[in-house]
């Protein structure tokens, strides 16, 4: 796992409409009035994403600021760690499973609540691509294996080989013992969940992965799952995650943040519950296993908060792209 070089957890959820806070005090009424809608109106487009992924959300910015929308810059943005070789948990290069086939996992979301997926994908990089075509070109929302791949080719994607022979390499080691163990981190977590809000106000998001490392051929996890790797409503705010999937699936976690911003909380409180609730309903077994989830809510505030240390995220907002270490909940 390669070291991380994060800031420190700013306060995120003190962001947002500070041209709206500053014109609250103007003394003229009617002046007062026709300031603050146009400061209302003017949104500030704001992207956030799992793990340190400066080109990721750099790509996505720059999709915002040629005024493009946030389904758009969460699909450009998530296709540039699909395309990394060195990030080996999304896309070309993503580690396999057991039987040393890479097989990726997607899904994307926008501001109407669409959603399309696919899961157990081989030999088509662009999975989140390929998602999108599933959300706009058919009438399902999720297709899997075999199914997918070939609609992926229908659609005019490539064919290729995922495996990357240092991934392979990796994967000769792995079976010399095949031990699959959990191990918090040092794992491949860097799964890619995005969220971002356009210049419209209105929020999209994407994940995609090649899931846990040698997992069992045909393992899926939560990142192509609605509601547990990724949740958007328009509405309230977004929500994704990372980490080992079978325990966010478990507790639906993407979706409870949405319905927790829903009934107040701010993003930074609904990820803490959530993560509490991923944490009570494992007993002890919380201590082996990394979960993290990112928030953003439509004021554009933003929470992170995990199980264990050492996992950061990728906010760019007002022309700065930042990564920041995420607050946690273990602290043994
Ligand atoms: C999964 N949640 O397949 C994914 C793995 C992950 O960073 O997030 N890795 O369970």
């Amino acid at each position: 796992m390669k070291r991380r070089k994060f800031l420190q957890n700013a306060s995120l959820s003190t962001l947002g409409m500070v041209a709206t806070a500053s014109v609250i005090g103007c003394k003229n009424s009617t002046e007062n009035t026709t300031v603050i809608a146009s400061a209302n109106t003017a949104i500030q487009p704001i992207v956030i994403a799992t793990w340190l992924v400066p080109n990721a959300t750099a790509k996505a910015w720059e999709v915002l600021q040629n005024g493009g929308t946030a389904l758009d810059a969460v699909e450009q943005g998530c296709m540039i760690e699909e395309a990394d070789l060195k990030n080996v948990s999304v896309g070309k290069g993503g580690l396999p499973d057991r039987d040393g086939n890479v097989t990726l996992d997607a899904c994307i979301m926008d501001k109407d609540g669409n959603y399309g997926a696919v899961m157990c994908v081989q030999n088509i990089t662009h999975v989140i691509s390929l998602a999108r075509k599933v959300m706009e070109k058919t009438p399902h929302v999720i297709l899997a294996g075999k199914g997918a791949e070939e609609f992926g080719y229908e659609q005019g994607f490539k064919k290729e080989n995922l495996l990357t022979e240092s991934s392979k390499k990796a994967w000769k080691k792995w079976k010399e013992t095949s031990q699959y163990k959990p191990i918090i981190n040092i794992e491949n977590h860097d799964t890619i969940g995005m969220l971002a809000i356009d210049s419209f106000g209105d929020i999209s998001g994407a994940c995609t992965t090649s899931g846990l490392s040698y997992k069992m051929a045909g393992r899926v996890g939560d990142s192509p799952i609605i509601g547990s790797g990724l949740f958007i409503d328009n509405e309230i705010g977004g929500a994704t995650a990372t980490g080992m999937g079978e325990e966010v699936l478990k507790t639906v976690g993407s979706f409870l943040i949405v319905e927790l911003m829903r009934q107040g909380k701010t993003p930074q409180e609904a990820c803490e519950e959530a993560v509490r609730r991923v944490v009570k309903k494992s007993g002890d077994r919380f201590k082996d296993f990394q979960v993290g989830f990112i928030a953003i809510n439509k004021q554009g505030e933003t929470g992170a908060y995990c199980i264990h240390e050492w996992f950061n995220y990728n906010v760019y907002k007002q022309g700065e792209n930042n990564n920041y270490k995420s607050a946690y909940f273990n602290k043994a």
